[in-house]
């Protein structure tokens, strides 16, 4: 055995058994525990909040409440809900003060993105992003770890210390987490990540899981994916999509992912208009840093933005949605964009061109 990977395992085990003492004390002697998280819930913010309630039930006997805002918009992520039977309340039906006790995961007070009631008290935050806007004074508990490829890893971590075996759903709510996070544990990938996925592996309903990954789709999302493609602009090494008006900010990180795929490709740069705001999604090849990308894109406008490694998402507000406006935003990202890349503007190439 490899002495030094001896003491480091265990100085990351001492690591994380001191955040996980920390946790259980900052839950201790609560009643109810309200978790929280930002808008529209993806699956790693849905696999780390099942996980909080069960280290909250199984660990201290703590009742909670899983209080969402926005919706569950993509067919996979409806799919987790419903397979693993995800119990959700609208975060306006709450009564704040029902509840002794707060959590935030996924997120931090102060993103965009996020939600906290007023009169509501944040006293656990638990996420994997870096952003300029986290407000956590105050906070009791704050378990932030930029290394982390899924806030599910951190929270799955907290169960395999405090010697918790996951329910199948809950472990299939994790994994599924911390696979969309990590895109299969290929991306942003750390220790931490394998560590979860193998604590959670023995106890994934295998079945389902697949069930979620792979849902049955309606023919808009064929149509809104069609028209998304013919809008791609290819420059050298670096992929632009401007969705214009579209239905969801999921597409748009759907789309981001996909374009990522293609070969050649060292960053994409993906935005769509949905209601008043324009809703941004970058992805870098392995080792890029998107979070810096999407701030010099981002330069000088409004709005928030957040991500680790090569994943980042960020949101503008426009107000007045005129077609001119948005299309002054979209001239500003993409010249912004190139400039960060060190890449030339000028024509891009655009699908369907030679045949058009
Ligand atoms: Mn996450």
């Amino acid at each position: 055995m490899n002495p030094t990977t001896t003491t480091l395992g265990k100085t990351a085990s001492d690591f994380g058994r001191r955040r996980m003492e920390a946790l259980r004390a900052a839950l201790a002697g609560k009643r109810r525990l309200l978790v929280l998280t930002h808008n529209n819930p993806d699956p790693d913010s849905l696999g780390a909040a099942v996980g909080l309630r069960e280290f909250a039930q199984k660990v201290l006997g703590i009742d909670s409440t899983l209080a969402i805002t926005g919706r569950i918009l993509r067919a996979e992520n409806q799919a987790m809900v419903r397979e693993l039977a995800i119990q959700t309340e609208r975060l306006e039906t709450i009564a704040v003060g029902d509840y002794d006790t707060a959590a935030l995961v996924d997120t931090q007070p102060g993103f965009g993105h996020t939600f906290v009631p007023p009169g509501c008290r944040i006293d656990i935050v638990l996420d994997h992003h870096v952003c300029a806007d986290a407000k956590n004074q105050g906070v009791a508990f704050v378990d932030v770890r930029q290394d982390a490829g899924a806030t599910s890893s951190i929270v799955a971590g907290h169960l395999r210390l405090a010697g918790v075996e996951p329910s199948r759903d809950v472990a299939t709510a994790l994994a599924y987490g911390i696979k969309t996070d990590t895109a299969d544990l290929s991306r942003n990938v750390s220790d931490l990540d394998l560590e979860a996925y193998d604590y959670l592996f023995p106890h994934v309903d295998r079945q389902r899981l697949v069930a979620i990954c792979s849902p049955k789709l309606p023919p808009a999302y064929f149509q809104t994916l069609r028209e998304a493609l013919s809008k791609v602009r290819l420059y050298d090494g670096v992929t632009l999509c401007s969705l214009g008006r579209t239905g969801s900010a999921e597409m748009v990180a759907e789309v981001a992912d996909l374009l990522m795929r293609m070969e050649g490709t060292r960053a994409v740069f993906c935005g769509g208009m949905v209601g008043t705001n324009y809703y941004v999604s970058v992805r870098t090849e392995l080792g890029g840093d998107a979070w810096r990308l999407i701030r010099d894109a981002m330069e000088g406008e409004p709005g928030t933005c957040g991500g680790h490694g090569s994943v980042a998402g960020g949101t503008i507000p426009l107000g007045a949605a005129e077609p001119r406006i948005l299309r002054r935003l979209e001239r500003r990202l993409e010249r912004n964009i190139l400039h960060s890349m060190g890449v030339a503007g000028g024509n891009a190439a655009v699908f369907g061109d030679a045949d058009d």
